[in-house]
């Protein structure tokens, strides 16, 4: 399956000429130039050229068959797909209908779920931006690409898959967040934010040039996206990363949204007050409790009276922020944010809240807001699903929808990512591609690892010895190899750092998981997933486990050789060295 090279036949090339079938299936049709068209590629039997044309063609495409590179001939399509790969920053699987949690609805995500893949066990590697985005882009762990953390800078020399699509003819283009700090490479166009973009007004950086823009980031994204799409006109298939901010921290949701869920109670997950009892000191150490660790300006949009006794030296600081994010607005955006957030604050304020009730009010405020953002997503994937159809693209062009990784949202108390529990290692996943793929739910495990081989796969280009991921291609057509994996392996680097997470590895299986947590600590931690899916139950000590333990065990090391991560101490920070916020 990696090498799918073979040389077409010169009669199957004239064929595609005679039919216009390259430039009409593989590139892009312009809104109102061509009309959509979405019909199968014509047989030899209906075609209607004249046997002299057909001749003709034949010859031209005998002639342009020594002209063609090598990896342009594929040996089943003719008309290779475009890709437009859409990933959110940090969408929990949770918050999107078609998952069934209900707890908000997305029409428009959903529709990838009705007419494509929904995958039920998609996973990734390290559960954090920019490691999450240097495997998507090179199909390799982290500890092979040099993105261990959020720290650390991509190096933009490496082999990509944006890289290798452009060298099998594909025109390549990046939009939105990217987070890696060196500048992309491989894209023919690219149009990011710089670090972690912001919600209102954003600056981009164009192609190296920084602009700031009027307008909400998620609408700004998708339009660039959908502009560069309706521009191509090569005659070559496309691969577009559409890359948005949403739903990440500080959720600032955009005009439109700012009133929804008002009025309305949002259920708190059953592990909201989760105690820990039961795990290692890694969860009870963390910095990221919604109770705790929620600022009442940037994350909560309450701006909290200095002098009164809620300010703590945290907030203080964040007041700053806040009021550096606040004055990107306009005016109209200004009046619109106090139009909405004013009357609820003064409510809290007078409400004097404490404890229980304040943890809950925090959740409820934080829970709207993200989702809000999230409405915004939504909004946009319909327009960018509309304008597929409307272009006559959709038939030919596979759409995913993921996010960087999973989130919590309320569950263990938490927000943000990076441990292996559940709702942080599982994203999101859903792919459409009709030309090729019948809507289903998928249980097979797959990992953010795989996407690099399986574009390649899709595009026909070789997919080179050293990614590490499988190429999902024949699991998302329904015919899963009987070898796919049974158990997934996972590393989490960044600590000491942001919301402190320690250090910690492991492995999935269907029913298991077991994590080791090392560092400055070194603790187990296992759960029947079957038994216990909320992972409250820590069993690595119950001694009718033990076999369990240790089957996991020894599956952890094979999968640590298969994947060349054997040496724990490799990446410790260095004597003296400082932790540098991203
Ligand atoms: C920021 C956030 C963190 C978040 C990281 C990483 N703090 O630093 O809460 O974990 O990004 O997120 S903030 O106050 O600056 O918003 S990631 O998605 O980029 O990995
Ligand atoms: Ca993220």
């Amino acid at each position: 399956m990696k090498d799918s090279f073979f040389v077409l036949t010169p009669l199957f090339i004239a064929f595609c000429f005679a039919n216009r079938y390259v430039s009409r299936n593989s590139c892009c049709v312009i809104e109102g130039e061509n009309p959509p068209n979405k019909s199968p590629p014509t047989t030899m039997a209906t075609s209607s050229v004249s046997r002299r044309r057909f001749i003709r063609d034949m010859g031209l495409g005998a002639a342009s068959l020594a002209l063609l590179p090598p990896f342009t001939l594929n040996k089943t399509r003719a008309p290779r797909p475009n890709i437009l790969y859409i990933m959110s920053d940090d969408h929990a699987y949770q918050a999107i209908s078609c998952y069934g949690t209900g707890l908000n609805k997305t029409p428009n995500i959903d529709r990838l779920a009705q007419e494509g893949v929904r995958f039920s066990r998609s996973f990734c590697t390290n559960s954090v931006c920019a490691p999450c985005r240097a495997v998507l882009l090179t199909g390799k762990y982290s500890h092979l690409n040099g993105v261990l953390d959020n720290v650390l800078a991509f190096d933009g020399a490496q082999e990509t898959f944006p890289k290798l699509l452009q060298r099998a003819g594909y025109s390549t283009a990046l939009f939105g967040k990217w987070h890696l700090k060196s500048d992309p490479t491989g894209f023919d166009y690219w149009n990011i934010l710089p670090g972690q973009g912001v919600y209102y007004n954003p600056d981009f950086i164009d192609m190296g040039k920084r602009i700031r823009r009027p307008g909400y980031v998620t609408d700004l994204i998708t339009g660039d996206c959908i502009n560069w799409i309706r521009q191509q006109k090569s005659g070559k298939p496309f691969c577009a990363l559409l890359h948005h901010k949403a739903p990440h921290r500080n959720w600032m949701p955009d005009l439109k949204h700012l009133s929804m869920f008002e009025g309305e109670d949002l259920p708190v997950p059953g592990t909201f007050d989760d105690d820990y009892a039961t795990r290692s000191d890694a969860a009870r150490r963390q910095e990221m409790r919604i109770a705790d660790h929620l600022t009442l300006s940037t994350d909560l949009k309450f701006e909290p009276d200095t002098t009164s006794g809620m300010v703590s030296p945290a907030d203080r600081a964040n007041l700053r922020d806040w009021g550096m994010m606040f004055r990107r607005l306009d005016e109209d955006q200004k009046k619109a944010w106090q139009a909405a957030y004013g009357p609820r604050n003064e409510e809290f304020k007078k409400a004097g809240l404490k404890g229980e009730a304040l943890a809950r009010w925090k959740y409820e405020r934080y829970i709207k807001d993200y989702l809000r953002c999230i409405a915004s997503i939504d909004d946009n994937v319909g327009r960018v699903l509309d304008y597929l159809d409307q272009s006559g693209l959709a038939e030919n062009t596979i759409v995913v929808y993921t996010s960087d990784q999973g989130f919590y949202l309320g569950e263990h108390g938490w927000f943000d990512k990076r441990f292996m529990y559940e709702e942080s290692l599982r994203m999101p996943l859903l792919v459409r591609y009709p030309a090729e793929v019948r809507p289903r739910v998928s249980n097979d495990m797959v990992l953010n690892l795989d996407f690099a081989p399986t574009f390649l796969d899709y595009a026909g280009a070789s997919i080179p010895e050293e990614m590490q991921g499988d190429s999902m291609r024949s699991v998302l057509g329904g015919k899963t190899p009987e070898n796919w994996r049974k158990s997934i392996y996972y590393h989490y680097y960044e600590y000491p750092g942001w919301h402190m997470v320690k250090r910690h590895y492991g492995v999935r299986t269907d029913r298991f998981k077991l994590m080791h947590f090392y560092y400055d600590i070194d603790a187990w931690e296992m759960y029947d997933l079957q038994n216990d899916p909320h992972e409250l139950n820590n069993i690595y000590a119950d001694p009718r486990y033990a076999g369990t333990v240790a089957e996991l065990k020894t599956e952890l090391e094979r999968l640590r050789r298969k994947y060349k991560d054997t040496d724990e101490k490799k990446f410790l920070p260095k004597e003296g060295e400082v932790w540098d916020r991203d």
